[in-house]
């Protein structure tokens, strides 16, 4: 496959046809979520909403909106809405205990995420005979997968790398003439300083694109990567819940990214009264799925902030565009693409024995984000011995990559050192904000 669309009927499908399609997708998956998934049947319930009072898109306001809580709630099957013997596959975000939320796939509802990373690749120029090389991590979280399986679907030569082991990375790179790179900016931006200081000049290797996601990044970034690479860098965006990355795609405009309108839905939303608002304001991104058949969310809030536009694009696509992320409505971090709350670290403490006595400091240096906690000592097993310190510092660690997925650096301090507030405490410095990501 090779061409400018990877689904031309769909992508560049007159604004008027997408509004029917969706229309009829959203009567069968209102249907469908209501007689198969008795959880959001009780909230539609309560709501006093039939699937029979749901004619099309203009009625989806008066649908209940979803949470991420719900999904917690409902963990791990009840959301489900098939058989799990229908299932093909399971991801999940990052987190554990109390946050982790599951998504499951039957084969359809894998093909269809599949073909969405494969739009994707196609805006960005990719095709048969490219040499796709996916750095996403392959597991539980989607990047690795859902890239992968759009390569599969352009017909790409794909290198299955995972993320880390640069020095891998870039021997593949350079011997199997990569031309398309699939990671999170941070990644790309640290492997393209690991050529440099490895001698290469970015016209030394044989990319094209990269197609960067998962994470807030900036203009800036966009500009460092292309420039240390020698690419031109696509956004991507999704989320698990949802299927993955390929929700949204950027194409050659690079001026935000096109929503897969004939698979999900966006609206914007006022987050504090849920009040749907008009395209061009900034509000809440939701999400509503049309077709899937394993994990279906309806109105499903992302907590990311965003505005929707829906302005003619020299790419020829119709579909609506959303802009980058500009921020969350929640106490999320993306830390190392791994989601991250402060509640998991606060539970980690108090697990441990540990007052909430803590500060978070997170920052990004030489493109890789740094993660520090500061705790307190409580007075009662205060020691200012260096080898007991370390050995807590050391067991604190464990038990926080444990719940996160990721090891932050641990700072035991004197008890009473972090400074209390009056007001809400401030437990999160987060000094990315300074290079204007959007945290
Ligand atoms: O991050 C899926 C993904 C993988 C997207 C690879 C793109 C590339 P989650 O781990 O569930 O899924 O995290 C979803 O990440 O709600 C946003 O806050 C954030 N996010 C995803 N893409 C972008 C992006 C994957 N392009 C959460 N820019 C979302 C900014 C992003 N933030």
């Amino acid at each position: 496959m090779s061409g400018k669309y990877y689904q031309p009927e769909m992508e560049t499908m007159p604004a008027e046809e997408m509004r029917k399609l969706q229309d009829y997708k959203l009567v069968h998956q209102v249907r469908y979520v209501y007689e198969n998934v008795p959880y959001y049947r009780a909230l539609m319930d309560e709501k006093g909403v039939a699937p029979e009072d749901i004619h099309g898109v203009e009625d989806l306001r008066k649908l209940p909106f979803l949470k991420k809580d719900d999904l917690r709630e409902a963990y791990p099957y009840g959301l489900l809405a098939t058989d799990l013997k229908n299932c093909v596959r399971i991801h999940s975000t990052s987190g554990t205990t109390g946050k982790r939320v599951v998504a499951f796939y039957t084969q359809k509802d894998v093909d269809m995420w599949e073909e969405c990373c494969a739009r994707a690749i196609v805006a960005a120029g990719g095709g048969e005979g490219d040499v796709c090389q996916v750095a996403y991590g392959y597991g539980l979280f989607t990047g690795g997968a859902g890239l992968h399986g759009g390569s599969h679907k352009v017909g790409c030569l794909t290198l299955p790398m995972s993320s880390g082991n640069t020095e891998r990375q870039i021997q593949f790179m350079m011997d199997l003439n990569a031309t398309i790179l699939c990671s999170t900016p941070s990644y790309a931006a640290y492997i393209g300083e690991s050529l440099k200081a490895s001698g290469y000049q970015p016209e030394d290797n044989h990319l094209k694109a990269g197609i960067f996601g998962a994470e807030p990044w900036t203009e800036e970034m966009r500009r460092d990567i292309e420039r240390s690479l020698g690419i031109k860098a696509f956004d991507i965006y999704g989320l698990t819940e949802m299927s993955g990355p390929g929700v949204a795609f950027e194409c050659e405009e690079q001026t935000g990214m096109h929503i897969n309108e004939d698979h999900f839905i966006a609206e914007i939303i006022n987050p504090n009264t849920g009040e749907p608002l008009p395209l061009g304001e900034k509000g809440e991104l939701v999400f509503t799925s049309l077709d899937k058949e394993a994990f279906p969310l309806l109105r499903y809030r992302t907590r990311d902030i965003c505005v929707l536009t829906r302005e003619k694009c020299s790419c020829g696509r119709t579909l609506l565009k959303m802009c980058k992320p500009m921020g969350r409505s929640d106490d999320m971090m993306i830390i190392r693409g791994v989601n991250v709350f402060p509640s998991q670290i606060e539970a980690v403490l108090l697990n441990a024995g540990y007052a909430p006595n803590y500060q978070i400091i997170v920052d990004r240096v030489n493109n890789t984000d740094t993660f520090d906690i500061n705790v307190e000592m409580s007075g009662d097993d205060f020691s200012d011995t260096p080898k007991v310190i370390t050995a807590r510092e050391k067991e604190l660690q464990g038990a926080m990559k444990t719940m996160l997925g990721i090891n932050p650096k641990i700072h035991l301090v004197a008890p009473g050192s972090i400074p209390r507030s009056e007001g809400k405490a401030v437990r999160v410095i987060d000094k990315r904000k300074r290079l204007g990501i959007n945290v």
